[in-house]
């Protein structure tokens, strides 16, 4: 049985379908994104916004975490950087007349395009129990009603505290202290779906959760692997670097099961060269089966133990611990086995070794492609493992480089926001504040959801982000959400989570990078840090939205003030009205932010935290020594006649953010429930380019997991793989479908099944 997607709202989803393209960026990029911006800003607020991104008296791009190096350019952003801005900075409004004209149920029924693209909202609106639609709401009123729920509590562990990755070092910082003295430590964060499997895999690894590169090292690297991760879309401006260590005489290698435009061609926009004929970028590409990364690094460990003279054995012995147990587990790799895991040809993995054995300095960069699958912490371990085999971390042009998502993911981390705070941490929190955090864990993503769906969660509280459009098995987390007692969403557009309520709901609306933060204290600025551990500052200049908005700090800061009264004696209101006084007490709690004011001041380009392996070779790890670790191979095991699905990210979207229906460099326009199929694998399973299918998940818990009505595009994937867009596709993530250790949600690796559509 199969049917046809939802009609929700008056988009339509009808792909059109070209060929792939083989090069990233060059001119229609940059028309593009004047057609985005303009459409959403007009032509003079385009010109004012863009030029302040990422500049050293700008704001710092809502896009991705790339570092912006030192010389900037004029214009030091890319497509995918503006069309974040223009989102944001839209002129377009929803105001309480739109909440009046449009009830719950008729928001839940939209898209998640439509509802972004009615603008930044404006008020603060509360939905009653039992109303059919919100309603303007004061703040006091609003802050009034959270403090009701959240004292009416039988445990503070009922609440949780969500983040997303862009909120501000200092409403971080505000979060967690405010999460931390009413009591619980559940704050779960976007980065537990995202970069938690590389946490946890370079904390026991190399003692520290970040990369370990500068920009400057990717420059002067001799071979930078990039596995799972698509830069041509989702981190546009990494293409520049590597384009530039490609100068210098760089080797790279892509480990993909895609052929990603962006790695095989790169048009700078910001060169009149790159504009018209571009670099070519790749070397060799691993066309790699969904999931075969461990076996591959597996293999090239083996090979590189079985080269004399390859292992950097002073390294080795001064600085590592756990070489033996794991050099006898790499021996024993098998060729076979690593070609069924990988789909990829001997001859192709030998032509690996070869670039990896003629490398002096070696880089791996990776995202999401290594990070959400059942074994993605083994497998980040085994790409140390590798690095560390020859030296690679600790010296120029060599490192772990995980490349990260949200533009303040890193930073919110650092902050605090986590579940799992280390002790000393808590320590420093409590010497500073004069309070008792609770020590016990809290619970991270997943297990919030579970905690709202077994009724062990009442209040769920989002410092941004969309909660229920980018967590795992839509219709269970949707029917957890419904079961709060009462659910905030501190915004600035709408998206699905504001239509999926508890009993009572509130959305707050927040100031966003471009607008102006103008306090008692005077005009204010925030920080954050970026993937490569710079901290700099970020000032929007754009009026704010509307009257009514308040800045996430504030916003913390009187929240915090109706929940603990008297009780508290912390200083919210100091913090709120001037933000140096959050950074003053940032400085005394967060290693690494001595002098904080100071130095932001003293460095508008911002100032690097420290890194005990890259900066001194030092590794604060258990053993006092980077960790080999030996584990078993894993890779996906898919039954006869299904797919490995990976659900990922199209060029017209930010993550649950739908900014068009296009995805250009893929040749898909006009739609997004595509399903890309190798073409040998749509021919035995009968299905015609354009026919359209069901995707089923079929998961160990029995039940069958059904997204309906997609269209097959046969596409060059590796074999016995497929992909399709991520959020549409999270209905077919089962909950407890995890990575081990780290409990990221696996959605790059769903096993399903197709089911062509009868009617199609
Ligand atoms: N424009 C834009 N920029 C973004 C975002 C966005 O949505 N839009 N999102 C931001 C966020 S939060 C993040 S985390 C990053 C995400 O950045 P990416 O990780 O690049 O995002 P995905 O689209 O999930 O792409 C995953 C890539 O990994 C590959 N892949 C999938 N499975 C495997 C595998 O098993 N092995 C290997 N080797 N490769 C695999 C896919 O083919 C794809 O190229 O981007 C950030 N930047
Ligand atoms: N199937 C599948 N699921 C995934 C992934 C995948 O690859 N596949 N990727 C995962 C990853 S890597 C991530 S990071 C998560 C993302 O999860 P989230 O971070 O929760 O989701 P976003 O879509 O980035 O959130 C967008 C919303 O943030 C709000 N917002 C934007 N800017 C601001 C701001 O400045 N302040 C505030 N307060 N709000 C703001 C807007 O209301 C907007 O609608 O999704 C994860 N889910
Ligand atoms: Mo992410």
């Amino acid at each position: 049985m199969a049917s046809k997607p939802p009609a929700g709202d008056p988009v339509q989803d009808a792909p059109q379908v070209a060929p792939p393209q083989h090069a990233a960026a060059g001119l229609p990029a940059i028309g593009h994104t004047l057609k985005i911006a303009q459409e959403q800003m007009g032509l003079r607020r385009t010109a004012r916004t863009l030029l302040k991104v990422n500049q050293k008296d700008g704001f710092d791009c809502p896009g991705c975490a790339w570092p912006e190096g030192d010389k900037r350019h004029v214009a030091e952003f890319c497509e995918n950087g503006a069309k974040a801005v223009a989102e944001e900075a839209t002129l377009r409004r929803v105001t309480p007349d739109f909440f009046a004209a449009h009830p719950l149920a008729d928001l839940a029924s939209r898209s998640g395009y439509w509802l972004g693209q009615q603008g930044r909202i404006t008020q603060p609106m509360y939905l009653p129990e039992g109303a059919d639609r919100y309603e303007a709401v004061t703040w006091e009123r609003a802050f009034a009603i959270i403090a009701e729920e959240l004292t009416a509590l039988d445990s503070p562990d009922e609440a949780l505290f969500y983040t997303s990755g862009r909120t501000s070092n200092e409403a971080a910082f505000l979060l967690q202290l405010f999460a931390r003295e009413f009591g619980t430590n559940n704050l779960p964060d976007c980065s537990n779906m995202c970069h938690e499997s590389s946490g946890s895999a370079l904390n026991e690894t190399i003692g520290i959760g970040k990369g370990s590169v500068s920009l400057e090292d990717l420059h002067q690297a001799d071979l930078i692997i990039v596995a799972g991760q698509n830069p041509g879309t989702n981190h546009p401006r990494m293409l520049s670097a590597l384009e530039k260590a490609k100068a210098s005489g760089a080797k790279i290698i892509s480990v993909n099961p895609l052929p990603e435009a962006g790695l095989e061609r790169f048009k700078n926009p910001q060169t009149p060269h790159g504009m018209l004929k571009g670099a070519t970028l790749t070397d060799l590409f691993l066309q790699i089966r969904i999931g075969g990364d461990q076996a591959l690094f597996r293999l090239l460990n083996k090979l590189v133990l079985e080269t004399p003279g390859a292992v950097d054995e002073e390294f080795v012995t001064a600085h590592t611990h756990g070489y033996e147990e794991f050099a006898a587990t790499a021996r024993a790799a098998d060729w076979d086995e690593t070609l069924a895991a990988t789909g990829l040809r001997r001859t192709e993995i030998e032509r690996a070794l070869e670039m990896v054995l003629a490398s002096r300095r070696t880089i791996v960069c990776w995202a999401m492609g290594l990070t959400q699958h059942k074994h993605s912490v083994p497998t980040i371990r085994e790409v140390v493992n590798f690095l560390l085999l020859r030296g690679n971390i600790g010296r120029p042009g060599a490192g772990v480089c995980p490349v990260r998502g949200h533009s303040n993911v890193q930073g919110d981390r650092t902050m605090g926001i986590f579940e799992r705070p280390a002790p000393a941490f808590l320590d420093a929190l409590d010497k500073e504040f004069g309070i008792t955090s609770p020590r016990h864990h809290g619970f991270d993503v997943v297990r919030s959801i579970q905690a709202l769906r077994d009724g062990e969660a009442k209040v769920f509280f989002a410092m941004g982000g969309n909660f229920v459009g980018a967590t795992p098995d839509t219709e269970v987390t949707e029917a957890a959400m419904r079961r709060a007692r009462l659910t905030v969403h501190v915004s600035t557009k709408l998206n699905r989570s504001h239509a999926v309520t508890g009993t009572r709901a509130l959305i707050l609306p927040t100031l966003g990078r471009t607008d102006k933060d103008v306090q008692r204290g005077g005009k204010q600025f925030v920080t954050v840090e970026d993937s490569m551990g710079l901290v700099h500052a970020s000032r929007g200049n754009l009026p704010p939205a509307g009257p009514h908005l308040l800045s996430e700090p504030a916003i913390v800061a009187r929240m915090a003030r109706a929940v603990l009264g008297s009780g508290s004696a912390t200083p919210w209101e100091e913090f709120e009205q001037d933000y140096a006084t959050i950074r003053d007490r940032i400085a005394r709690v967060v290693p690494g932010f001595e002098d904080f004011n100071a130095r932001i001041a003293a460095n508008p380009g911002g100032f690097a935290l420290p890194h005990a392996p890259r900066d001194e070779r030092r590794f604060p790890t258990a053993t006092g020594k980077a960790n080999f670790t030996a584990a078993p191979v894993e890779y996906p095991k898919v039954p006869q006649g299904r797919l490995l699905l990976q659900t990922l990210r199209s060029h017209d979207q930010y993550n649950t953010t739908i900014y068009g229906l296009d995805d250009r460099y893929r040749g898909i326009k006009g739609g997004r429930r595509v399903v890309l199929v190798h073409p040998d694998d749509a021919r035995a399973l009968g299905l015609a380019d354009g026919a359209y299918t069901d995707l089923v998940s079929e998961w160990k818990d029995g039940t069958e997991r059904r997204a309906p009505g997609f269209r097959v595009v046969h596409y060059p994937t590796a074999r016995g793989c497929a992909a399709a867009y991520y959020p549409e596709t999270n209905i077919l993530v089962p909950l407890e479908s995890t990575a081990d250790i780290s409990n990221t949600p696996a959605s790059k690796s769903v096993i399903v099944r197709l089911e062509q559509s009868p009617t199609a």
